[in-house]
């Protein structure tokens, strides 16, 4: 089975397809459909935003796609930056600045909690569903290691001393919001195509 995963994150891109990779399903990116669209994301939810996405997919390409919309959620902020994640520090997509900015209103909060959390919203034969994952963790006080992208140097999930720029992406594909979520797709995906 082919669906196309309307993304122009490469790396998420990246992780949903290793996490798929034991599944019968092929992810087909937007390059592969000739799609360079900057596609709008101007939802106030998480939900309303994946939906955004997938949908404007089928409804210029007219084929089956999943989206994925993700925030970091920081207690002591009031849940920010959410689903503003992206766009934190002002510019839409600069990781540095982002973190720069969270790491600043951070200072001095006893409190680091956070939590990452993934919607995937999928359109399928002309349904619409909704998958979520939730990583529980806790913020750095500074960025810590090399991989991943987006706020991971400065999160480390719960029950790791390290963040998930340092444990690298195969543990963080075992554990992360996306893998959850991606989980839950899958499953539903090859139930789907059995029946
Ligand atoms: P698409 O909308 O094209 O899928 P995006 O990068 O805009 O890609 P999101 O709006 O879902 O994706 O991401 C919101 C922000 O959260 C963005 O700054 C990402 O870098 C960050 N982010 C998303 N997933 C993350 C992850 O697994 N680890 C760390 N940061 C992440």
């Amino acid at each position: 089975m082919k669906i196309v995963f309307a993304t122009n994150n490469k790396h998420k891109l990246e992780e949903v397809r290793k996490i798929t990779a034991q599944y019968p399903i092929e992810i087909v990116s937007l390059a592969d459909i000739n799609c360079q669209d900057d596609i709008p994301e101007t939802a106030e939810t998480l939900e309303g935003n994946a939906l955004q996405k997938a949908r404007y997919i089928q409804d210029k390409f007219g084929l089956d796609c999943f989206a994925d919309d993700t925030g970091l959620e920081v207690e002591a902020l009031d849940n920010a930056p959410g689903v503003y994640s992206a766009r934190y520090a002002g510019i839409a997509h600069d990781s540095e600045a982002n973190m720069k900015k969270l790491l600043t209103e951070m200072e001095g909060k006893v409190n680091r909690n956070a939590r990452f959390r993934t919607v995937i919203a999928l359109l399928l034969n002309g349904k619409e569903y909704l998958f979520d994952g939730i990583v529980k963790g806790v913020i750095t006080s500074e960025k810590r290691g090399e991989n991943g992208f987006g706020y991971d140097p400065i999160f480390i999930p719960e029950g790791y001393t390290q963040t998930f720029a340092e444990l690298g992406n195969d543990i963080k594909n075992k554990i992360s919001h996306r893998a959850k979520a991606v989980e839950k797709l899958d499953k539903f995906l090859s139930e789907t195509i059995t029946h």
